[in-house]
């Protein structure tokens, strides 16, 4: 509820979609192949039932596919937060096959980076109520954005406390980055005229840190 306040307060509305999904709108609409690893057995809860195109049906392994529905469903400008659960089939200390998510997306004609480095700016700002907080953007890979980032916020580590927000250590909060040409290709969007960017990250994770 904190977080989703913080995207309103930035005039972002709430999407929600089912948690069984198809694996065209979990997988193939967000530019992630046949072979991708995130597919498998051991990461992907399948179900023993296929939607109508013979398909497999899963338990949705992050938000996306909310995203995916939603660009399909209404014309740009678009500015959505998807949160909701989400499941790997991975558990032990540090996993459970049950989680929670928020992927946030924004499509505009002019949509850049720099609104991207802003938006995730002001959310540390305000969920970490820290004035200025450290922050990192460092180049990555997913499927489904290009250019793809990855955000670390400034940490202090001590024996008995974590302090977020400064400091010299680094810790990983969000993936993020501008939506891939193909994925709007994919739900009808022409990547010559509109272009935008998502991200995401753990709900579980953010509230440990907080
Ligand atoms: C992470 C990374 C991410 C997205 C999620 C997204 C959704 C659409 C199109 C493109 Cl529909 N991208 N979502 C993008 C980048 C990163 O999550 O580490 N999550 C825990």
């Amino acid at each position: 509820d904190e977080i989703v306040q913080i995207f309103a307060g930035l005039g972002f509305s709430v999407a929600e979609g089912p948690d069984i999904e198809d694996d065209y709108h979990n997988f193939s609409a967000l530019n992630i192949p046949a072979w991708h690893p995130a597919r498998q057995m051991q990461d992907t809860f399948y179900l023993q039932a296929e939607d109508p195109q013979g398909d497999p049906l899963v338990l949705r392994t992050q938000t996306s596919p909310v995203q995916i529905r939603t660009m399909e469903a209404v014309k740009p400008p678009i500015r959505i937060i998807a949160p909701g659960r989400t499941f790997r089939s991975d558990s032990d200390n540090t996993h459970t096959p049950m989680f929670h998510q928020f992927e946030g997306l924004v499509i505009d004609s002019q949509t850049h980076l720099g609104h991207l480095k802003w938006i995730l700016t002001v959310f540390c700002q305000a969920f970490f109520e820290v004035e200025s907080p450290k922050m990192r953007f460092r180049i990555s890979h997913f499927p489904f954005t290009e250019p793809s980032i990855e955000v670390d916020i400034g940490c202090t580590r001590t024996r008995d406390q974590v302090v977020v927000g400064e400091g010299e250590d680094w810790l990983e909060i969000l993936g993020a980055g501008m939506v891939h040409p193909q994925v709007l290709r994919n739900v009808g969007l022409d990547p010559a005229v509109y272009r935008g960017f998502a991200f995401g990250a753990g709900v579980d994770r953010l509230a440990m840190l907080k």
